[in-house]
């Protein structure tokens, strides 16, 4: 049987190389063998109140994204969450079954909230709420990056905690679907935090939308050491690892390859050869994004995709409601 799969992403700015590489890229595989759910997480977005400004904006920008990348309305379904208001139904009754201690202990959280002196609510209650994006699809698999295991991890507990309660199957027990390689990208600046659009400093990831001289500066600028000797080895050379596992993962090759590749050769080969392997990935996603970004197909996709993504969201509430015994 097809797995059903489920995947979000924030509009909280441009996408970077990390979310690409961590994510969308295993999504636009996926929807080839899968029957496959996309959404734009709004309201995860405004947990943090900075993302609150530019939301319209983003959440545009994040569906030409998911397009140009190559997700095939076809072929997967592309939605807003805010589109379906099951999200935060469900998303209530799965906060109620939630406890203080098992969410204090997300590192997100703790990651996030170190940020500001107020902290919202919604930011601690989130992961409840990411927990109903992926049950309302009956979701056998999740595609995410590494730091989202912990998020898929909570959302296993409580639907098992729900269907124990409920002594029935309410929901399907999720399974995270995580990249070996390519699950943490690294910032290009700290090896040793993962590639964040939403890091102040811009040199620190490549946005999908670069252009190709930005590219170029970036990585050059790239943090490397003192060796000038090219050897995959996360532990004692994370900077230059990071660089040869991007270099792999966009190149499709084994690493053994890309070490073979650059034997002998200097840091200024493997970030010039970088540089172009990147911007030959990235230019045809810019053009297809220009595109989509203007176009009118894409309010038809996403209104189409609302549709769709309702009447599956919609059942599994109504059993959830009837198990709880609210509404008539
Ligand atoms: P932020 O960087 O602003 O904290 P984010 O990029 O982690 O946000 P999303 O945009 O919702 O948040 O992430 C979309 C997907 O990309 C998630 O599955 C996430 O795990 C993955 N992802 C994000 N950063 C990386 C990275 N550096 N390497 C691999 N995957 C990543
Ligand atoms: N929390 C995730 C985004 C997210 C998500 C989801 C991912 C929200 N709902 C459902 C997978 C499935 C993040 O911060 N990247």
């Amino acid at each position: 049987m097809a797995k059903r799969i489920l995947s979000g992403v924030q509009p909280s700015g441009t996408m970077t190389l990390g979310n690409y590489i961590g994510a969308l890229r295993q999504f636009v595989k996926l929807q080839e063998e899968e029957d496959c759910f996309f959404c734009i997480v709004d309201y995860h977005a405004m947990t943090l109140p900075r993302n609150v400004e530019n939301l319209k904006e983003n959440i545009r920008k994040l569906a030409a994204t998911y397009l140009a990348v190559g997700i095939d309305p076809k072929k997967a379904t592309l939605f807003i969450q805010s589109d379906v208001s099951a999200h935060l139904e469900l998303g209530w009754i799965m906060t109620c079954h939630s406890y203080m201690g098992e969410l204090e202990r997300m590192t997100q959280f703790k990651e996030k909230s170190k940020e500001d002196e107020s902290i919202p609510t919604g930011l601690f209650t989130y992961p409840a709420l990411q927990a109903a994006d992926i049950v309302l699809y009956n979701a056998t698999h999740v595609p995410v990056g590494e730091d989202q295991k912990q998020h898929i991890e909570l959302t296993r507990n409580i639907a098992q905690r729900m269907n124990n309660k409920f002594d029935q199957e309410l929901f399907v027990i999720p399974d995270p679907l995580i990249n070996e390689v390519g699950g943490r990208v690294m910032s290009l600046t700290d090896p040793t935090s993962k590639m964040s659009k939403s890091n102040p400093n811009e040199n620190s990831y490549i946005s999908l939308l670069d252009e190709p001289k930005r590219i170029e500066k970036k990585i050059k600028r790239a943090v490397t050491d003192s060796e000038n000797h090219i050897r995959f080895d996360p532990e004692e050379k994370p900077a230059v690892s990071n660089l040869l596992s991007i270099y792999a993962l966009i190149t499709d090759q084994p690493m053994s390859a890309v070490e073979a590749h650059f034997e002998g050769k200097g840091y200024g080969a493997l970030k010039g050869e970088l540089a172009e392997v990147v911007v030959d990935q990235l230019s045809p996603i810019q053009e297809r994004y220009e595109y989509y970004y203007h176009s009118e197909e894409l309010d038809r996709i996403l209104r189409d995709g609302a549709e769709k993504a309702s009447t599956v969201a919609n059942a599994t509430l109504r059993r959830v409601k009837d198990a709880l015994g609210v509404g008539i």
